[in-house]
């Protein structure tokens, strides 16, 4: 396997701290989300944003390779967002998230979500000044995802298993992944989601509330 050079984590590790001493000081929580292309981060936060709004201040910084499709999608649900294009990284890194961050009005948000580039590998390698990194692998990638990809599902505190209405149309082994997912990280905890159908949502909801709460409590 192809490794990320030290020298390049530890000059992001540093950003990343600069980062958090930032949140910290505006009391906001930011949780990344990760997944495979396409596994439906932004179909996911197009319906729990219209929710999570009505009770929290959130902005949103959205991780492409070129285009600004997913960020004119969450601006129609009127939310801050900021766009970062990659120009062809796989990745987003801790410097590209403190740019943005200069483009939200952070005085006013109580939690930022980051969609990442769709890629379940090199995301999972780089903190990006996150509290908490959650994951979407959906039904139709297969269960086969955490055996292949084990460290996105090693560092994810929540993960999502996406698209459950297709599973009566799929091959999906749900027993599998289950073990397989606790083997790599014990405990984890596994929402079931289907955002079409709208079911899993209130349960995701609540995770998400109760994680800027816990980050309350903890900084004081
Ligand atoms: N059946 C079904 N399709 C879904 C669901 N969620 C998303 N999709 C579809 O999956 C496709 C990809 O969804 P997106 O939300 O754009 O996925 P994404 O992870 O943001 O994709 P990238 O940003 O390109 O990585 C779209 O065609 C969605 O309509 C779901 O719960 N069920
Ligand atoms: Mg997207």
């Amino acid at each position: 396997m192809l490794e990320t050079p030290i020298s390049i984590l530890a000059t992001n590790d540093a950003c990343h701290t600069r980062i958090q001493a930032l949140l910290r000081e505006k009391k906001i929580v930011m949780i990344n989300m990760m997944s495979g292309p396409g596994a439906g981060k932004t179909s996911l936060l197009e319906k729990l944003l219209i929710s999570l709004k009505q009770k929290i201040n959130v902005g949103v910084i959205e991780g492409d390779l070129y285009t600004a499709e997913d960020a004119k999608r969450l601006e129609r649900i009127a939310i801050p967002v900021v766009q970062i294009n990659t120009q062809g990284a796989c990745h987003l890194d801790a410097f590209m998230i403190e740019k943005a961050l200069e483009q939200l009005p952070i005085d006013e948000l109580d939690m930022i979500i980051i969609e990442n580039v769709g890629n379940l590998v090199c995301p999972a390698e780089f903190k990006i000044g996150e509290h908490f990194k959650m994951m979407l692998s959906s039904v139709t990638e297969g269960n086969d995802k955490p055996k292949k990809y084990p460290l996105m599902f090693e560092v994810s505190d929540a993960i999502i298993l996406s698209k459950m209405d297709l599973l009566p149309y799929v091959p999906f082994d749900a027993l599998a992944f289950r073990k397989d997912i606790e083997a790599i990280h014990p405990g984890v905890k596994l929402f079931e989601v289907s955002t079409l159908a709208e079911k899993g949502l209130i349960e995701l909801e609540a995770w998400f509330l109760n994680k800027l709460e816990e980050l309350r409590c903890k900084e004081g």
